[in-house]
């Protein structure tokens, strides 16, 4: 989920990348670490970039919402932060609280698929709701959650793809919430990034939300990633 954030920032701003997926199953999770993941991150966490391009590199960075800031200076146009101070600042909260606030309910949801009727399970999807009806204010007067596309309507759009695979789902309470949903999911980049995901997951016989099935179709053009070399 962390790791896609990235992947769709770098494509939406045209930062050539070459994209290494780590290991990854159900009863291992992360195990064996990547190398290079157990090597610059001290939390053994996914994401990590690594820049060899940079004069006295290699830069090795980790966690998605840092590598944002490093996409964002690397290559400012198209911007993905507000500019203003005060707008700016108000994306960077809204990033940090799909992170920070949201996701963590989704987290709880995942150990309690085969008990969604406890209390446990229906107090993180009551926290999600109140979230989504927290966002659905931000657009009545936005197409996006900070005003123009950016980092923040990136976070949640991934986040909330989880959220719904673990029964958050959305309502009619929140329409221009959905009606976001769908712009978002439209933009190519974004597209580029989830179909191959829920194709995955479709061939593993995992569940995937029902305004994500047409992506099971979906014939993504094979974009070659290259390491940067231009910086
Ligand atoms: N705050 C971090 C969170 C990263 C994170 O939780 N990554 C997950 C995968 S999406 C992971 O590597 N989990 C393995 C673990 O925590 O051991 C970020 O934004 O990058």
């Amino acid at each position: 989920m962390f790791g896609a954030k990235v992947q769709i920032a770098a494509l939406e701003k045209g930062i050539a990348f070459e994209l290494v997926m780590v290991p990854f199953d159900r009863d291992d999770r992360y195990l064996p670490l990547h190398p290079e993941v157990a090597r610059i991150n001290p939390k053994n966490q996914v994401p990590v970039l690594i820049d060899t391009s940079v004069s006295d590199g290699p830069l090795e960075l980790f966690d998605s919402t840092q590598l944002f800031e490093y996409l964002e200076d690397l290559k400012p146009e198209p911007a993905l932060w507000q500019s203003g101070i005060a707008a700016r600042a108000h994306t960077r909260q809204l990033e940090l609280k799909s992170d920070e606030v949201f996701f963590p309910h989704v987290i709880k949801l995942f150990g309690l698929q085969d008990d969604m009727e406890s209390a446990a399970a229906q107090a993180a999807c009551a926290g999600c709701a109140a979230f989504y009806e927290y966002l659905e204010a931000l657009l009545f007067h936005n197409d996006f959650l900070a005003g123009g596309y950016s980092y923040a309507d990136i976070a949640f759009y991934v986040a909330q793809t989880y959220a719904e695979r673990k029964g958050a789902l959305m309502t009619t309470k929140t329409p221009r919430l959905i009606a976001w949903r769908e712009r978002v999911g439209r933009r190519p980049a974004v597209v580029e990034v989830i179909a191959p995901m829920m194709q995955f997951l479709a061939s593993h016989n995992r569940g995937v939300p029902l305004h994500l099935q047409h992506l099971l179709h979906e014939t993504v053009p094979h974009r070659p990633q290259q390491p940067r070399s231009d910086a």
